[in-house]
């Protein structure tokens, strides 16, 4: 295979000695690589080519909710399950895991469940209650069953429970009605979306259409249907009573007042045909709901033991790192970006998170982390903000040195809460399947960077940086 290097593109003024570096770092990626075309992802620009042959594939989780059968679920069940059990390996004695498994057992049985939870949500006074009355003296026999389930009022402000909770108990159920009175608010169609994102199959209800004049109740309807884009079906729960009167043949005139009937027929025909058809995916998609926020959960808990066991690895390089840019304090761009990110520190937040790298990896892990960095121009912005803050807490002397090992100490945190962070979204593999989503990556450094760079952080990361590194008798001077 022939190399050809293109240099401009690759090395963009970045000073010749990072890119002697580079070509090292490059020189096991050719041999990792093999056929793979080098120039054709060179072209991406310098970093970005790195293991690139290892794509994560199927990384897209969500199913189409109309293709969800029981052994999708089955598999969501599952991979909770794997999550659960991962729990239990790395934190024998974790206090969330009795509860955990519990929901995976019950969610076993969720699958079975014969009874449809409906959930009838809305704002203050839609009339809910009054349709859960209807629907169920109008229910027939022969049609699933339905456990109907009135929410707390949404939009109210009052009461313990907020729009999120409500949201979280309809999300538990498998049908929605969601009741409004007429157009819709930004706060209906917001909570509304929502529903849909959580994937859950939803019928939008316009009741009390009695309150509008006749003619005027198709548009009603028609901007609902244009503005959600789903069912939408009108209908008057509880009609106003009205007023018959009746002139007799003696001439006399009777009045009295009718309560209309219920006007829902369209309401209980396509929410029968809906259940008929799909009563039992329905349960499945909820049972899969369920399943994944238990994933979710446990996955939550992982991470945190996980973190506890990360942190102090991190700062024992960050260390390190410091102890040895000072001591040897080279032009900053280079040592730091070489330096800074330990390939050690790769391997061992690795083997904590479950990533397993050869050392070969973890190298080349560390070096497109390290050219990352430089190409973000974290560390240049790193080591001016700590320069200033040590010149303004040392006016009159700056210790040699100081400057780069408190910037490798800075940026190995840096590096290190971003392997933390970026491993934390893998998903938890049952095959040991893992790659390094550049991208991904590229996107965590940025965003914990600017998580860290804060002032205050500076300041204080300056000085304890400063306290390692100095003698006490300098240091009074240079933090004093
Ligand atoms: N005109 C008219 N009024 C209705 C209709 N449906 C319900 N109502 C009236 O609206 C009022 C509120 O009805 P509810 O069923 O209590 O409404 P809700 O959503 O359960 O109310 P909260 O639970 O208090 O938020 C009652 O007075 C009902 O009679 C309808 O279709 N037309
Ligand atoms: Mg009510």
């Amino acid at each position: 295979m022939v190399v050809k290097l293109q240099r401009p593109i690759l090395v963009g003024g970045l000073g010749l000695s990072f890119f002697l570096w580079m070509l090292e770092s490059w020189h096991h990626s050719i041999v990792q690589l093999g056929e793979f075309s080098l120039l054709s992802t060179l072209a991406v620009g310098g970093g970005l080519w790195l293991l690139q042959q290892n794509r994560p594939k199927g990384s897209l989780e969500q199913p189409d909710s109309m293709l969800v059968d029981r052994s999708t679920v089955e598999n969501a069940i599952a991979k909770a399950e794997a999550v659960i059990n991962q729990l239990a390996q790395e934190a024998e004695n974790h206090t969330a895991l009795e509860t955990l498994r519990e929901q995976v057992a019950h969610l076993v049985l969720e699958l079975d469940r014969q009874e449809i939870k409906l959930a009838v949500t809305g704002g203050k006074s839609v009339g809910k209650s009054t349709l859960i009355q209807v629907l169920e003296s109008n229910w027939q026999e022969n049609q699933p069953r339905i456990k109907f389930q009135e929410t707390v009022s949404l939009f109210t402000e009052v009461g313990d429970k907020s729009d999120a909770d409500v949201l979280t108990e309809v999300a538990k159920s498998d049908f929605v009605l969601f009741l409004t009175t007429g157009d819709l608010t930004d706060s209906e169609f917001q909570s509304l979306q929502q529903i849909k994102a959580a994937n859950q199959p939803t019928i939008l209800v316009f009741n009390k259409q009695d309150q509008y004049l006749v003619d005027e109740r198709p548009s009603i309807l028609l901007s609902l249907k244009q503005r959600v884009q789903e069912n939408v079906v009108a209908i008057a729960a509880s009609p106003i009573p009205i007023k018959v009167r009746k002139h007799e043949a003696d001439g006399s005139v009777q009045e009295w007042i009718e309560q209309p009937t219920p006007d829902i027929q369209q309401l209980t025909q396509q929410l029968g045909e809906v259940l008929a058809q799909q009563g039992q995916r329905l349960v499945w998609l909820t049972t899969m709901r369920k399943a994944r926020l238990l994933k979710a959960e446990a996955k939550s808990w992982l991470n945190g033991t996980r973190r506890d066991r990360a942190t102090p690895v991190i700062e024992q390089y960050q260390w390190i790192a410091a102890a040895a840019a000072f001591a040897n304090p080279v032009p900053a761009l280079d040592i730091l970006a070489t330096a800074a990110i330990n390939a050690q520190m790769v391997m061992d937040l690795g083997n904590i998170y479950q990533q397993k790298f050869s050392l070969e990896q973890a190298q080349t892990v560390a070096g497109t982390m390290g050219s990352l960095m430089l190409k973000l121009g974290l560390v240049e912005l790193s080591t001016k903000a700590i320069s200033t803050v040590l010149k303004s807490n040392a006016v009159t002397f700056v210790a040699g040195g100081a400057v780069q090992g408190v910037s490798a100490a800075y940026l190995t945190r840096v590096a290190g809460l971003s392997l933390i962070e970026y491993f934390q979204q893998q998903e938890i593999a049952m095959d040991s399947e893992n790659a390094l989503n550049l991208d991904k990556l590229r996107l965590t450094l940025q965003k914990v960077f600017q998580q860290n760079q804060q002032m205050a952080f500076m300041q204080g990361f300056v000085k304890q940086g400063v306290k390692r590194l100095l003698p006490e008798a300098q240091q009074t001077e240079v933090v004093a």
